[in-house]
């Protein structure tokens, strides 16, 4: 137990490129996020789940410019954002048929969440959901990434964890074999791999990690294809990933 509010909770990314497949548009993966759901249900840890955008959010945004930058113009917006409420639903979909209950907050307020909220919905069983969407300050519209939704709630919460599912087994190294662990150091060596999002892919992702990891939060990269993996990470249990820890040097400040 620990917080203000005494409720611990992980958080957990469940990244677009497995919830559906990134290069066909709109398409779900409904089984790979069921045996997900299922890890989740059977966990024994309240979850706060965020998702990504996939080959729903992420055509949409980048066919209007929409990204991390702001942007006055509102084309786009709404059907970009319609594509992440559809998306959701699926989502929610899975969630309820594994038996949990899944309750969606959008948009996510980019500065501070309601922690009382979360932890209220945490407390009546329920399961907060929320995913990377298009927010609008007095600067215009811009991507807000489901990576930097984890990072806030990670430090919302005081979260002992946050597990980032991915399609593939966490950071790789230059021979495409996955790092053990990484420090902030580490972090910031990592070669980007494959296409970038609008919101920046493996780099963006490795950058908001190790602000959770600052944070007193242990970020756990894991393959959302391989469930039992992904499990043990959301059980705290050695897993196959990469886990992301300060140095004691950064950690002392
Ligand atoms: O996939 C981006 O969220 P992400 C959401 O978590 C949109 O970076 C609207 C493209």
């Amino acid at each position: 137990l620990r917080g203000s509010q005494g409720l611990d909770s992980v958080v957990v990314k469940l990244g677009g490129s497995v919830i559906t497949h990134k290069n066909v548009p709109r398409s779900y993966r409904p089984v790979v996020v069921k045996r997900l759901a299922g890890a989740m249900a059977s966990a024994g840890v309240p979850v706060v789940v965020v998702h990504g955008g996939g080959s729903f959010g992420h055509p949409l945004a980048k066919r209007y410019g929409l990204s991390s930058r702001p942007t006055k113009s509102p084309r786009g917006v709404g059907e970009t954002r319609n594509a992440m409420l559809e998306l959701d639903l699926k989502v929610c979909a899975s969630l309820a048929s594994a038996g949990l209950h899944p309750y969606t907050l959008s948009p996510f307020p980019p500065a501070a969440g309601d922690r009382e909220l979360i932890q209220g919905l945490l407390g009546d069983g329920a399961t907060p959901v929320t995913f990377g969407d298009v927010v609008h300050d007095r600067e215009g519209f811009r991507v807000l990434s489901g990576d930097t939704i984890c990072a806030e709630l990670s430090r919302l919460l005081g979260a002992s964890r946050c597990v980032m599912a991915m399609d593939v087994d966490g950071a790789l190294d230059a021979e495409g074999e996955v790092i053990p662990e990484l420090d902030e150091e580490g972090a910031q060596k990592v070669r980007p791999s494959g296409a970038s999002d609008v919101t920046g892919g493996i780099s963006f992702k490795l950058k908001e990690a190790v602000r959770m990891a600052s944070g007193g939060t242990e970020v756990r990269l894991v393959s959302g294809l391989r469930p039992a993996e992904f499990s043990k990470a959301l059980r705290g249990l050695d897993f196959h990933g990469t886990r992301i820890r300060l140095s004691a040097r950064a950690q002392r400040g």
